[in-house]
């Protein structure tokens, strides 16, 4: 596995460059697109369309530089292991996907807002307990991030937003299981989130991006002055809201500083608009500032209220509050990402061609009553092209910002840009590299963290047009990998993901890979009331199959081992509400073993040492095999018995 390592570095070392090919595209690509392309961000369908012209053009720039020696450095070789762990959103699909890096292998699906039958989430009972009751039917994910100590991954938990029913949730690392999933109150659509890294995660922070009435039930529906959104920091240990803070305007991204005494907001709609005019109104929005100790004193002190019916205690934030600052910011900005030397914090512009870079210090001094201009927390505001949207790292000094309407990345130095700022002739911007197309979220190898490491860099491309076999109207994204670690970005790969993963981490293998179980412990939470009915029932999991009547109540426990369930056969009546509880007693890694009932809609996992449960009315008489859905021995396909389901 060490060696594995050892290979990916010293592959890349070698890598021959292509600046001059991606150098001449740019030239033609930004001469081609011209003053016309913001025009084009904001003046909707045809604009847009005019934004993303002649992809035929370059669509062969930056392709070289990919190999050293013949050898494709993402080629990770059979038996080999990845480097890295990709997580990665899974967007509309309401799930995280885990990648492998640099190889840009999917290596598993982690179902989270969405249902999945192959392993039964959304109909097992351990699920249907994280999912809630009438869970909708699922989720837009657009920000995964690891839990963190100190400034460092440290790969306990990955939390989520979902923007389409204002939800965030918790996946164990451990198992990568979802095992927590809240609704956030007083707020509709969760979009940015972000963990505290310092003491530790601790608080997870997440933005209400609309602005509605609350409570919204009917009343002040055409009053936009009674619309707001809180910002809302969540308990990350319990999983309960802890506080939220009431803003003006609303709220994007967000992002936190490497001390845990600050989080900084983007806002692009401070007009309080309700249509695409209004949200542009103004050459100005802003990126508030969130004091977390104050927030606390003044929760601790009773400085707050409840809103709409919930408990959650909301302090006001709003302007001329102590507890926050509101730092003006060109247009509509976007992505909000902390330098991992803990210094910065960068927002970008989307209708602004700048990025504005703040300094956690000067936000210290600030609050202190050292500043009185809020602009004053400014150190550079560079410029970068043409829809600026997230910002990476690579820890040496470098920032690496997309830009949607220019379809590039762009490299720049920091300290230069703060020169720059400060009226010294520097160039900052160190290089730009086509990619295909229209990046959203790019992300750097543990570039969130004090670990930033500078290998990787993943341009997360909204459109993949002409990159992939044509496969119908809808288009697969194309995320491509980009070798960071030399002076030059070269681009390595085109990977087409499914709709549509919008930010992802990567987190080194030390961080996961010993963390990671192979086989589950007996008696994990994640199943544990399964274990206490059986306790009640007087069921011993690892070695009974039984069926116990209690009124039209069945319960059914019984092992699984391949290649066998440790009941040939059960019988119960139509209309019976039966529980299936199965525990897999092989020890073996990667022994699954399934249970789907034919005919009845249902399918669950049930992985070495696993209990598992369903419950069901049966509902149709006759005789119903169940069988197993997972390939575990070469008489798999005879792991089957009956539900004998009487009349
Ligand atoms: S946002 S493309 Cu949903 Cu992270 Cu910026
Ligand atoms: Cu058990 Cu297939
Ligand atoms: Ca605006």
């Amino acid at each position: 596995m060490s060696n594995n390592t050892d290979d990916t570095h010293d592959s890349r070392k070698t890598g021959e460059g292509s600046s001059s090919l991606g150098a001449i595209a740019a030239l033609s690509r930004r001469h081609m697109l011209g003053t016309s392309a913001l025009a084009g961000i904001v003046g909707a369908g045809v604009g847009l369309a005019g934004g993303l012209a002649a992809p035929h053009a370059e669509h062969t720039s930056g392709t070289t530089g990919a190999t050293s020696g013949g050898v494709q450095k993402d080629y990770v070789a059979p038996g080999q292991l990845d480097e890295y762990y990709g997580i990665w959103s899974g967007g509309q699909s309401g799930e995280v996907r885990i990648m492998g890096l640099p190889s840009m292998r999917e290596l598993i699906r982690v179902p989270v807002f969405n249902t999945d039958f192959a392993i039964g989430w959304g109909i097992t009972n351990e699920s249907k307990r994280v999912l809630g009751e009438n869970f909708p039917k699922g989720g837009d994910l657009h920000h995964p991030h690891m839990s963190m100590t100190d400034g460092h991954y440290d790969g306990r938990y990955i939390f989520v937003n979902d923007k389409a029913c204002t939800r965030v949730a918790r996946i164990r690392c451990d198992v990568m299981r979802t095992d927590k999933i809240i609704e956030i109150p007083n707020a509709q659509s969760i979009h940015g989130l972000r963990v505290q890294r310092a003491p530790r995660t601790g608080y997870v922070f997440c933005c209400g991006e609309f602005r509605v009435p609350h409570p919204n039930d009917g009343r002040d529906l055409n009053d936009p002055s009674k619309y707001f959104t809180v910002f809302t920091a969540i308990d990350g240990d319990t999983m309960k809201i802890a506080w939220q803070v009431l803003v003006d305007g609303n709220l994007d991204n967000t992002d936190a500083d490497y001390d845990g005494k600050y989080m900084a907001a983007t806002c692009y709609n401070s007009e309080g608009g309700v249509d695409l005019a209004g949200f542009m109104r103004d050459e100005r929005d802003w990126v508030v500032v969130f004091n977390i100790k104050r927030i606390e004193e003044a929760v601790r002190s009773g400085q707050y209220k409840t809103i709409a019916g919930s408990d959650v205690p909301v302090v006001d934030g709003r302007h001329g509050s102590k507890l926050t600052l509101y730092v003006p910011v060109p247009k509509n900005p976007h992505g909000c990402n902390a330098s991992p030397d803990g210094k910065y914090v960068v927002a970008s512009g989307k209708l602004s061609p700048t990025v504005t870079v703040m300094a956690w210090e000067k936000i210290d001094q600030y609050f202190a009553g050292k500043l009185r201009d809020p602009r004053d927390v400014v150190v550079a505001e560079p410029e970068m092209g043409l829809g600026p949207l997230h910002t990476a790292y690579d820890g040496r000094g470098n920032a690496y910002t997309t830009l949607f309407i220019d379809s590039q990345i762009v490299k720049w130095n920091i300290d230069d840009a703060i020169k720059a700022y400060q009226g010294q002739k520097v160039n900052y911007i160190r290089q730009k590299l086509d990619v295909a197309y229209q990046p959203g979220h790019n992300h750097s190898s543990m570039g969130e963290t004090r670990d930033a490491d500078g290998k990787w860099l993943v341009s997360l491309n909204k459109f993949s047009k002409d990159r992939f076999l044509p496969v119908g109207p809808l288009h697969p994204d194309n995320d491509q990998l980009i070798d960071i670690s030399g002076d030059e970005m070269k681009l390595i790969a085109d990977v087409p993901v499914y709709s549509e993963p919008h930010d992802c981490n990567i987190v080194h293998r030390r961080v996961l890979m010993n963390k990671v179980k192979r086989i589950w412990t007996r008696n994990d939470p994640f199943f544990a009331e399964a274990v206490a009915m059986a306790k009640k029932d007087g069921i011993t999991l690892e070695s009974d199959s039984k069926v116990i009547r209690d009124g039209r109540k069945v319960r059914v426990y019984m092992t699984s081992a391949a290649p066998m369930y440790g009941l040939e056969e059960f019988t119960v009546k139509k209309g019976d509400e039966v529980t299936v509880t199965i525990t897999n007693i092989d020890q073996i890694e990667d022994l699954t073993h399934g249970f789907c009932i034919a005919n009845y809609g249902i399918n669950m996992e049930i992985s070495p040492q696993e209990t598992s449960s369903v419950t069901f009315i049966a509902d149709k008489p006759g005789v119903h095999w169940f069988y197993c859905t997972f390939f575990c021995h070469a008489l798999h396909l005879e792991m089957r018995s009956r539900m004998l389901v009487e009349a």
